[in-house]
């Protein structure tokens, strides 16, 4: 059947890219309604054919919508996804604002996407992190195989996991790098540097994006005892995340049984000879669908400890995608 669909965020990085997918994917569509601010009202939205043009969030704005998509922040998405719900929608939650709210479910759908199904009742069902999303892909396959004991895992994220703002900012300092840059969305100039610090810091020393990576990570995973410890890093890439990531499993395995494990996991791509120089590289990941994972090798010391590096679009895999593969789970599985 056909679906009536709402798009909070509709002019955003990760609104766009949504359209992007429904048209890809032929997502059967009946109505879509996209939500902007202000600045977009005339605006049109074209999907499949038919211009649908942007209005802004007002009571009743969800009446007669089977399933609205939020990605405009935290903020919004606390205030207008239970009003989604109200009026008989699902609320597909791009934001933070309840991943880790107990009675909310945290889903990718590759990993525990049983938690949703066609009996499922409208309810906010969150999208995880961007950067969560990717290694808890890589990492299913390995815990169902041969158990995790701990994980580590060092990001090194593109820019536009800031939105536009992100984007705007590293063409800007790029278009003139001998000049001074005053940055305006990350805490320092993006060009030429690497910067430490994603969101904001608490007072153990991490910062929220680190934060989100912990928890989300053993709640998707289902195993509120796994040791993650993650440390964040904005590097001057456009788009799609890179992790290097160190796992130590339960059981012992051998190279064979990892790749094979991982490779026979849906969306995953293994790309893995490093000799002929051949890994996941963002550059070339951005604007495709799998998480994709290389440089898979054991350490020397701890045979039971596995190094691998994990790249995805963290626009699609990371956000947009990752929401429509949930609703393709509640209506078309
Ligand atoms: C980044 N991961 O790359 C962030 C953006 O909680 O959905 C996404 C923040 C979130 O800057």
């Amino acid at each position: 059947d056909k679906l009536k669909v709402g798009v909070v965020g509709a002019t955003g990085m990760v609104g766009q890219t949504f359209m992007e997918i429904l048209a890809q994917r032929e997502f059967p569509i009946a109505e879509l309604r996209p939500f902007a601010s202000e600045n977009s009202l005339g605006k049109k939205i074209e999907l499949q054919g038919t211009a649908w043009p942007c209005q802004v969030l007002k009571e009743g704005c969800f009446d007669g919508l089977d399933l609205v998509f939020f990605s405009s922040g935290d903020d919004i998405s606390k205030e207008w996804a239970p009003k989604a719900v109200a009026a008989g929608a699902f609320a597909i939650d791009n934001s933070a604002a309840f991943r880790m709210d107990p009675n909310t479910v945290l889903i990718v759908p590759e990993v525990n996407g049983d938690l949703v199904n066609k009996d499922s009742k409208p309810q906010i069902i969150a999208n995880p992190n961007c950067s969560t999303i990717q290694l808890v892909v890589a990492l299913k396959p390995l815990l169902d195989k041969f158990g995790l004991e701990e994980v580590r895992v060092s990001t090194y994220q593109a820019v536009s996991g800031a939105g536009k703002d992100g984007h705007d900012e590293l063409m800007n300092q790029t278009s003139n790098p001998a000049a001074s840059h005053t940055p305006k969305t990350f805490p320092h100039q993006i060009l030429f540097n690497c910067i430490p610090q994603i969101g904001s810091f608490n007072d153990d020393g991490f910062c929220s994006e680190e934060v989100k990576i912990m928890k989300e990570t053993r709640k998707i995973l289902g195993q509120s005892q796994l040791k993650v410890s993650a440390f964040t890093v904005r590097i001057p890439a456009l788009n799609a995340h890179s992790e290097s990531v160190w796992v130590t499993l339960k059981n012992e395995a051998n190279r064979e049984q990892v790749l094979q494990a991982l490779h026979n996991f849906e969306g995953i791509v293994v790309q893995d000879d490093p000799k002929k120089s051949v890994y996941p590289l963002a550059h070339k990941v951005s604007g495709e669908d799998p998480v994709y994972v290389g440089r898979i090798h054991r350490d020397p010391e701890d045979p039971k400890m596995w190094l691998m590096w994990v790249v995805s679009d963290n626009i699609r895999k990371g956000a947009a995608l990752n929401g429509i593969q949930i609703a393709e789970k509640i209506f078309h599985s």
